[in-house]
């Protein structure tokens, strides 16, 4: 099949809208997607110093890769798990990334500063449950100390067509309230945004390969992910019988969204005891964890 824009072969066929495309017009596509995406939601201006956190895996170095490619100023940061292997593996990717990207990379490793990697703490609770806790906090703190106005992560259309229909499933009113590409910033939470989240993930790995960037493919192994690759599966094979659903799916949410809103309860926030930030008990969730006495500080000296 040839390209629809030139008379190359094509590269890719994608299914909505469908057209067959050759690499560079896949390229150009794909940027152009992104920045209608940052446009269309407000996401990103290019006076804004960006942190980017990149895994390892291919939605982050993708989307480090594009934002840097499209003029925006950005930085990177890798938070090393402490996950044995796999956290080894994980650093090394992110390093040749940034290197390829050509963007500043920040590395923190929180067996370092926190004596202990995920999965080596004991506790009841299970290692992915205060992992996002942990990862959640030391993306903010990271971006508020040095000064970023906004933290990009990598979740693509098939994140969040699969987060939504979870929490569906189940009700989860307050998650479904949460959804999004744009959460704004308040008070010392930095702005968090998804500049992928109208690319499939099926666009995002064609994307890496016809650039050229390589990615960690192996999971995590604490991941239990069989309900998200199910919710995968199914919306899948619900777009292969009719195409655009995921899409269709996700803008729709984004226009009912606020049926949503109203059921979640206003919290007041206090400031943590221990490190400053906001906190709905006297001592925040990540310093009681850990058991912090002292505030962790990420200030990069420049
Ligand atoms: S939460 Fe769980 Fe992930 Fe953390 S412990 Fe691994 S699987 S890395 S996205
Ligand atoms: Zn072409
Ligand atoms: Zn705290």
């Amino acid at each position: 099949m040839k390209c629809k824009f030139c008379s190359r072969e094509a590269y890719i066929k994608l299914h909505y809208p469908k057209m067959y495309l050759c690499v560079d017009h896949f390229i150009e596509y794909f940027e152009r997607k992104v920045q209608r995406t940052i446009e269309r939601y407000k996401l990103l201006n290019k006076d804004e110093k960006v942190l980017v956190a990149i895994s390892g895996g291919k939605d982050s170095a993708v989307t480090a890769y594009v934002l840097n490619k499209l003029g925006y100023n950005i930085e990177c940061l890798h938070i090393n798990l402490g996950i044995g292997e796999y956290s080894l593996k994980s650093e090394e990717f992110a390093k040749r990334q940034c290197k390829l990207i050509g963007a500043p990379l920040h590395i923190v490793r929180i067996k370092e500063i926190l004596g202990h990697g995920i999965g080596e703490v004991r506790t009841r609770r299970p290692p992915c449950s205060y992992c996002g806790l942990t990862k959640r906090y030391i993306m903010n703190k990271f971006a508020y100390d040095n000064g970023f106005d906004a933290i990009a992560t990598g979740h693509n259309l098939d994140d969040e067509a699969s987060f939504l229909l979870n929490n569906l499933l189940h009700w989860n009113t307050e998650y479904l309230a949460k959804g999004g590409p744009l959460l704004p910033g308040e008070g010392k939470f930095v702005k968090k945004v998804k500049p992928l989240y109208e690319l499939t993930e099926r666009e995002v790995v064609a994307y890496a390969l016809a650039v050229g960037l390589e990615y960690l493919v192996e999971e995590c192994p604490h991941a239990r992910g069989a309900t998200t690759l199910d919710m995968k599966a199914i919306l899948n094979e619900l777009e292969e019988k009719r195409p655009g659903t995921k899409f269709t799916f996700v803008r729709g949410y984004l226009r009912k969204r606020k049926l949503f809103e109203v059921e979640v309860e206003k919290k007041e926030l206090k400031e943590c005891k221990v490190c400053g930030m906001p906190s709905s008990g006297e001592i925040c969730a990540f310093c009681k964890f850990w058991g912090l006495k002292e505030p962790l500080d990420f200030k990069v000296s420049r």
